[in-house]
């Protein structure tokens, strides 16, 4: 029988928890689930959660526990034989306990970056909304200005990364985080990397992940998607 894995990634906005989850999932098969992308989906989708959500984010705030909890926790339930990683969810500790109640977690995946880099970082960032590819205008630009290397689709710059929702984003995350980290400690499951570059921890997540997950089967992995 498959053992199956389930992973969180944590860490503030610009962080590159969309840019490790996806190296995660091409490199060890995991479904890559981004609450980020999910809600944007919703948003896009006008469903009534979108629609309240939206208002949240414009401003740099957290969409409300409530809403989010009931936004992911049906979708897990649909993955019961998947193994995953979810990027960007749990947020709080309500959120937190409310994903402990659900499922049990194997490890919890924490980028810790200095601010400056951060927003650096996010002022170069360009998605493509459709897929939630995420690119960076100096690290990992399109292969043309602008456009999706994929579908050849447009680009753009999301709402919440103008300067002004940005530094909300970043002042609130702190606080909110702490606790969540601390919960993952006591459970024994937290693994932090601390640096500049992504290309410095990701040696480091996936030598971690190789010692962890080397009895996934193939019946267990899912297609990488957000
Ligand atoms: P999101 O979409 O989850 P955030 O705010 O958590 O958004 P974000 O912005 O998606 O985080 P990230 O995924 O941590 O950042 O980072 P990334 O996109 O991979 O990398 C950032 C940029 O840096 C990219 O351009 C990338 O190419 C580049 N980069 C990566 N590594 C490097 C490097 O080493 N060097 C350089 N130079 N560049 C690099 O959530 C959005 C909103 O949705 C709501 C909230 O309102 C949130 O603000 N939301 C929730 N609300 C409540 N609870 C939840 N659980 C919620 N989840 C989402
Ligand atoms: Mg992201």
């Amino acid at each position: 029988m498959s053992k199956l894995f389930r992973a969180v990634i944590m860490g503030p906005p610009g962080s590159g928890k969309g840019t490790i989850s996806e190296r995660i999932a091409h490199s060890f098969g995991l479904k890559h689930l981004s609450s980020g992308d999910f809600v944007r989906e919703n948003i896009s989708a006008k469903t009534e959660a979108g629609v309240l959500a939206k208002t949240f984010i414009k401003k740099g705030l957290l969409v409300p526990d409530h809403v989010m909890t009931r936004l992911l926790l049906p979708r897990l339930e649909e993955m019961t034989k998947c193994s995953w990683l979810l990027d960007g969810f749990p947020r709080t500790l309500a959120q937190a306990e409310a994903l402990n109640s659900a499922c049990d977690l194997d490890v919890a995946i924490n980028l810790n970056i200095p601010l400056e880099t951060l927003k650096e970082r996010l002022r170069h960032r360009w998605i493509h909304p459709p897929s939630g590819r995420v690119y960076n205008m100096c690290f990992n630009p399109p292969r043309v200005q602008g456009i999706d290397d994929i579908t050849g689709e447009p680009l753009i710059q999301q709402e919440d990364d103008r300067p002004e929702a940005l530094v909300a984003r970043l002042r609130h995350y702190k606080d909110i985080a702490k606790p969540v980290i601390d919960f993952y400690k006591a459970k024994g499951i937290l693994y932090t990397y601390s640096d500049t570059e992504t290309d410095q921890i990701w040696p480091n997540i996936s030598t971690l992940l190789s010692t962890k997950i080397p009895t996934i089967q193939s019946d267990a992995r899912c297609a990488s998607t957000h």
